[in-house]
């Protein structure tokens, strides 16, 4: 016997992604809904490459009663209003969105750093998944921190334009084209030209000066991992389509060298050691799409600090952070909770 499951904003880049991952990993679904809003009612969606079409619901009408677990990633507008009613009718959310993240009641989970946490879903019926950039880099961190307790992390993104849905992949796609053929550059969904370029905004500004999106990496990494580790962050679009990279300096309590470090990544869950130190001995976006491992490369010991490190890492954000980590807390909440058979 499996799960019900309803997926809500299934058209969207991760939405179809909770589509495929579900069906790559074999989720033991009895049933798959695709629910979205009313403007893709009734269109048609593949369930992974299955061959399976799945006829898309309108997230209106739609009865979560009897249903056992819905992956939202539907933005926070639609998820304000529905995930509470999924929720009241005895179905899990795990929600995509950052509108529950900081809730004190809901568990905000990666699989590889704080399962446990999973266990406070009850309160609400409400799971968080986090930001993109967040849960790479927790899956980094987290051994590292347990090995040597981490002080402090300086980390600058390099992200990429599908993090902003499908209108910002259009947009690098439109731009770049345009420029080949020398028509006019518009700028709609960034707020300067994104081919070509980088752009040190993502999300909106805070009093602070800090972005929304830095923000998310700060406390979020605290809720994931650790409320004692420091952490500031420089988030910037990149020309890519797909996959985001970081880079990150770590300031440790305790020692730890670059091939401690090395042998310790190596080994840790979800992540893919490749650190070769020659030309292309690293991993770069373009090479991670698709895969669920976040890759961590350029291992290195900072000179500047007392027991530093620095290290690139780089992952499918649709993929580990977002809809792969949905998928695997649904697995997760599965085995501890939910058992099914
Ligand atoms: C971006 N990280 O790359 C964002 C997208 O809080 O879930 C995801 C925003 C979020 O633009």
């Amino acid at each position: 016997m499996g799960y019900r499951v309803a997926v809500v904003g299934a058209t969207g880049n991760v939405g179809r992604e909770m589509l495929n991952i579900l069906a790559e990993r074999e989720f033991p679904c009895d049933e798959i809904a695709a629910v979205a809003s009313s403007r893709s009612t009734g269109t048609e969606i593949e369930y992974g490459d299955t061959g399976k079409m799945l006829k898309v619901k309108n997230i209106e009408h739609f009865d979560f009663t009897g249903w056992d677990i819905a992956l939202f990633a539907a933005g926070s507008e639609p998820t304000k209003i529905y995930a509470p009613k999924a929720a009241s009718q005895g179905c899990v959310v795990i929600d995509n969105s950052s509108l529950y993240r900081m809730d004190p009641d809901i568990p905000l989970v990666v699989p590889e750093v704080n399962p446990e946490a999973i266990d406070g879903y009850k309160a609400r019926n409400i799971i968080a998944n986090p930001n993109c950039s967040t849960a790479q880099m927790v899956v980094a961190l987290k051994p590292l921190h347990d090995a040597a307790t981490i002080k402090r992390v300086v980390v600058s993104t390099y992200q990429s334009t599908s993090g902003a849905g499908k209108a910002g992949m259009d947009e690098l796609f439109t731009q770049s084209r345009a420029i080949f053929v020398g028509d006019q550059v518009e700028a709609q969904k960034f707020t300067k030209q994104i081919a070509f370029n980088v752009i040190p905004h993502i999300d909106v500004f805070l009093d602070d000066g800090f972005t929304k999106e830095e923000w998310k990496m700060v406390v979020e990494t605290k809720k994931i991992l650790d409320p004692k580790v420091k952490v500031v962050a420089t988030c910037v679009r990149v020309p890519v389509f797909v996959g985001h990279a970081e880079a990150i300096n770590l300031e440790f309590e305790n020692e730890i060298s670059a091939e401690q470090a090395q042998d310790i990544l190596r080994e840790a869950p979800g992540i893919m050691l490749v650190d070769k130190r020659e030309d292309g001995g690293y991993v770069t976006p373009v090479e991670c799409v698709g895969d669920g491992a976040t890759y961590i490369s350029r291992v290195r010991e900072d000179p500047t600090v007392d027991n530093g490190l620095v290290l690139w890492c780089v992952s499918d954000n649709l993929r580990k952070g977002a809809a792969l980590n949905a998928v695997q807390i649904a697995e997760l909440l599965g085995r501890r909770h939910l058992k099914k058979g």
